[in-house]
This record gives structure tokens, sequence and C-alpha cells, in this order.
């Protein structure tokens, strides 16, 4: 296809493969970081995978995500790569399906909702769900009735979904989203849920009946919050602090303000952006701890050395405080250095780019071919990290645990941990995801001690977002102060 290349230049190597079109679509889809760690041995830093037809190019290391994540996104695109995916579940006028420069509109719009002052406010919100949630809900039934030196069981990975839903409802989709939450919300919240997985990601129609679900679903839940929109639009409800609220006030560059459906499918967008992330790494990080006993007993230390009043009990936590806890927060920085919910990140290649020295200085990159960045590669990487494979908090308070032979840790698109990313199209969500996790974390303990003696199970690669295998089940027993 391509004649054009300059003389001194090649195309990486193409990974070995037995069968065309389908490529290394099974090696891939096991186990992502391995299959990676295994080309590189025999490539080096940078190769292309056949997967189902497209061609892949991954650029590892620190070299390798500067090269995609800092690329100019008129030729690293992430629209072309990623829209047959989100806009059928997102809807239309909103993130990839607008030209970049209007979806860097809308993520400044929601920068401006998630105000240290929200930030603050949600703190009180989410302790009081998780707080409730412990009291109610089913999956923590036994907690009343079971004695104290009783243990339980539950599934984390379902305990932190409903958790996570619970509380992102409760803050940033507001009071209308979570009183109709075990309502009508839920089952067209499956139902959108369900056209946004790897299978869709693969092949963007099928004739499936989930195909058609996630379409009648996607119209339903627009409409869902088309309605909240309007009814706010009328009313004279201020003071909400809420990202349907903030994202009302605000306005395009040419001085237009967001239409209705612009507003109600960034809403959608919000809900997967921070579902299936959060809800893992708050499960990771409550197997690990619940694993590690010495971390649990001193995260439990923590809590009481910073919040214990003199009458024993705990008391809020307030946002600064929060920020300020060393192990709650290595907890939360671990976890997803270890188990980042997006291991790959794609770009689609519109213009032939040159490899730069830093990386390699032969190949180009054609146009027509995918870009791959695996942050997730350098977060495990054996030259980068002491015991890359053991998760370890207290590595991010004594800095001594990153290899000696490696230089520090840069900031920006060459770091060597970025699991929200970098560059242009670099996460919005981490300081929400960091408050909602540490108080999810820290409520749960302060009321709970949880026990695993069976290891951390392994990643699941196969869903959209990587989460823990079963068994997943974690024992816990009332705390009695
Ligand atoms: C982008 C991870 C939570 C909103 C990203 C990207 C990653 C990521 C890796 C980069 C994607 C790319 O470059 O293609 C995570 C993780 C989270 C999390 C690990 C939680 C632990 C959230 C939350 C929100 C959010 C809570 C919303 C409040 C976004 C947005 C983008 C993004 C708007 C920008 C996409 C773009 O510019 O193309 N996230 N995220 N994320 N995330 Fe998150
Ligand atoms: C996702 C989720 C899926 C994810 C994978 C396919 C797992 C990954 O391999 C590539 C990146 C991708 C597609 C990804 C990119 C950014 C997304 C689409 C999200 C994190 C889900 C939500 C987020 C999106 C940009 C959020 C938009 C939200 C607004 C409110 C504008």
């Amino acid at each position: 296809q391509h004649f054009l290349l300059p003389a001194n230049r090649s195309l990486p190597p193409v990974v070995f493969h037995w069968m065309p079109v389908i490529g290394s679509v099974i090696s891939y889809g096991r186990d992502p970081v391995n299959f990676f760690l295994q080309c590189r041995e025999k490539y080096g830093d940078i190769f292309t995978i056949i997967l189902l037809g497209r061609r892949m190019t991954v650029a590892l290391g620190p070299a390798g995500n500067r090269f995609i994540l800092g690329g100019k996104s008129t030729i690293f695109n992430a629209e072309d790569a990623y829209k047959h995916l989100t806009t059928p579940v997102f809807g239309k006028d909103v993130v990839y399906d607008v030209p970049n420069h209007v979806f860097m509109e809308q993520k400044k719009f929601l920068k401006f909702g998630l105000t240290g002052e929200n930030l603050r406010v949600y703190v009180g919100m989410i302790e009081d769900e998780v707080h409730q949630y412990l009291q109610t809900d089913q999956a923590f039934l036994s907690l009343k009735t079971l004695s104290s030196d009783e243990y339980g069981s539950f599934d984390v990975l379902k305990v932190l979904e409903e958790i996570t839903i619970l509380t992102a409802a409760r803050t940033l989709q507001g009071r209308e989203v979570r009183d109709n939450l075990d309502k009508t919300f839920s089952t067209i919240y499956k139902d959108l849920d369900g056209g946004f997985t790897p299978l869709n990601f693969l092949f963007p129609n099928l004739p499936l009946e989930s195909y058609r679900r996630r379409d009648r679903a996607q119209k339903k839940m627009s409409q869902f919050f088309i309605n909240i929109i309007q009814k706010r639009r009328t009313s004279s409800s201020h003071g909400e602090n809420d990202m349907i609220s903030s994202l009302l006030g605000q306005k395009y560059r040419d001085g237009r303000a967001l239409r209705n459906h612009e507003i109600a499918n960034m809403m959608i967008g919000l809900l997967m952006a921070g579902q299936h992330t959060s809800a893992s790494t708050g499960a990771w990080a409550l197997l690990h701890v619940a694993y590690n006993r010495n971390v649990a007993d001193s995260l439990y230390e923590e809590q009481l050395e910073f919040f214990c009043t003199k009458g024993g009990v705990f008391r809020s936590m307030t946002y600064e405080e929060l920020k300020k806890l060393p192990l709650l927060n290595a907890v939360i920085t671990e976890t997803l250095r270890l188990h980042p919910p997006i291991h790959s990140i794609m770009r689609y290649i519109r213009e032939d780019v040159l490899v730069p020295s830093s990386l390699n200085d032969i190949f180009t990159v054609p146009r027509g071919h995918y870009a791959l960045a695996s942050p997730a590669v350098s977060q495990m990487d054996p030259h980068i990290w002491k015991s890359p494979q053991t998760w370890d908090p207290y590595r991010w308070i004594d800095s001594d645990f990153v290899s000696s032979s490696f230089s520090g840790l840069k900031k920006g698109t060459e770091s060597v941990f970025q699991p929200f990313g970098s560059g242009q199209h670099r996460c919005i969500g981490e300081q929400f995801a960091y408050v909602q996790l540490g108080t999810i974390i820290a409520t749960i303990i302060r009321e709970v001690e949880l026990r695993r003696d069976n290891g951390v199970p392994r990643p699941n690669y196969q869903t959209m977002i990587t989460c823990p295998r079963e068994p997943r089940s974690i024992f816990y027993r009332r705390r009695t102060h």
C-alpha cells in the first residue's frame, strides 16, 4: 500500500502469527501486558500486531508513550479509533462524534464542574452513601445480624459496582438520578452498558439483540436526562453541586450555550467514564488490603490517628484532610499501577509519521495503521520498578522502592506511571476518582474488618475494563470499637 516510504525508512516488524487477518487477537485478548512484554523481547519497543485485519503499531516504554500520547490529534486521531464504540452509547454531538476541538471545549466544561468547591461537598455525600449502604444493602445485610466474631463474605466487585453508581449518582449525576436509581434508570443503564463491550469495539454493527437494546436504551437515557434538564431550566433550584447544574451555565467559545441533548449525552459519557474504572480500582484495592493484613491495620490506624474524636467516634473527613492521608492515597496509587483499568490506549494514524530517534530512527508508521500505547507495560516493567509484580503501597511513601537504575519519575507524556493517560486526551476524572475511592475505602475500613487468605485473583482482560476474576470474595466483620 505504501510506495512513498523514504529510502532510509522501513515499517516496524510485524509480530509473527499463524492466521492471516485474525492475527494476534487471541494472545492479545488473553493477556495483553504479558503478550507485549514477550513481543518486546523479540522485536524491541516498537512493533506491529495484526488484530482482525487492523494493523496496530504498538510503542512501549516512556519514549513509546510519548510518541503516541504526545502526538498531535490531526495525526494520532482518537475519534477515528473510538467513535464506532462510543457514539451509539453516548449519542450524537459529544465526545468523539464531534471534531477534536469541540470535544476539547466539552472537556473544559467538565473540568469547570469538578471544582475543589464541588469535590469538598462530595466527600460528605459519599461518606453518607457508603454508610447507608453498609447499614441496609443486600450484600452487607448479614452485617447486622452477625455476632462480632463471625465473618460474612461478599463479592467485592459486585459491591463496588453498586457503591460506585450510588456515589456517582449522589454527587456528579445529581438528585434526580439518585432518586431513580432503583427504578427506571437501572434497567436502561444495564442495557446501555451491555452495548459498551469489547464485542462492540471489535464489531460496531452486529444483528444482535444486545445491539438493538443498546440503541433503544441510548434514546431512553438521553430523554431521561433531557427531561431533567428541561425542568432545571424552568425551575429556580440553584445551589446544586452536580454536573448538570455546571453544564447549564457553560458556553462554547462562539457564545453558544449547550443544547439539552448535548448535556444529556455528556452525562451518559460521564456515567460510562467513572463507573467500571472506579469500581474495578476499588475492588482491586480492597482485595489487596484484605490480603495484606498489616496494610489493613495501618489504614485503620491512619483513620484513628486523623479522625478519632475524644469521645472515641469517627468524625467526617474534609477534602483537604483526605488529600493528605499518606497510606490511603498510596493504596489507590499502587492499585492503579498494578491494575490500571485501561491497558490499551489507541489512535488512528491519519498521516505517515516518522518514529522519533528516542524510540527508533529507521521506522515510519504509515497512515491507516492504528497506534497503541500501553502505560500498563511501563507500570509493571522490571527495568523500572523493584519487584514490579508486588503490590506495595509503601513504595509511594518510601521512594526507594523504585528501581535504583531508573532515573526518577518524569511527568507528562513520558511518565512511566500514567493510569489516566497523558497528553491532549488525558483523563479529567483523576481528582474525582481519588475523592470517590478514598472516601469509599476509608468509610468501609472504619466500619468493618476485612480478610482474605487465598491471595489476589488474576486479572480478567476480556472485559472492557480490566477487573479481578472470580473468586472475588472478601471476608468481613463489623468492628467493635
Ligand atoms: C480519559 C482512565 C475516571 C473522564 C481517560 C484516559 C484514561 C482514563 C487512560 C485516556 C484515554 C485515551 O487517551 O484514549 C481513567 C481511570 C479512571 C477514570 C483509570 C478511574 C480510576 C474518570 C472519571 C471521569 C473520566 C471519573 C469523569 C468524571 C474522562 C474523560 C477523558 C478520559 C473526559 C478524556 C478522553 C479524551 O480526551 O479523549 N481516562 N479514567 N474518567 N477520562 Fe478517565
Ligand atoms: C473509554 C472506555 C473504553 C476504553 C478501552 C476500549 C478499554 C481502551 O482500550 C481504549 C480507550 C477507551 C475506548 C475509553 C476512552 C475514553 C472513554 C471513552 C472511556 C474511558 C469511557 C469514557 C471515556 C470518555 C471520553 C468520557 C467522555 C465523557 C464525557 C462526559 C465527555
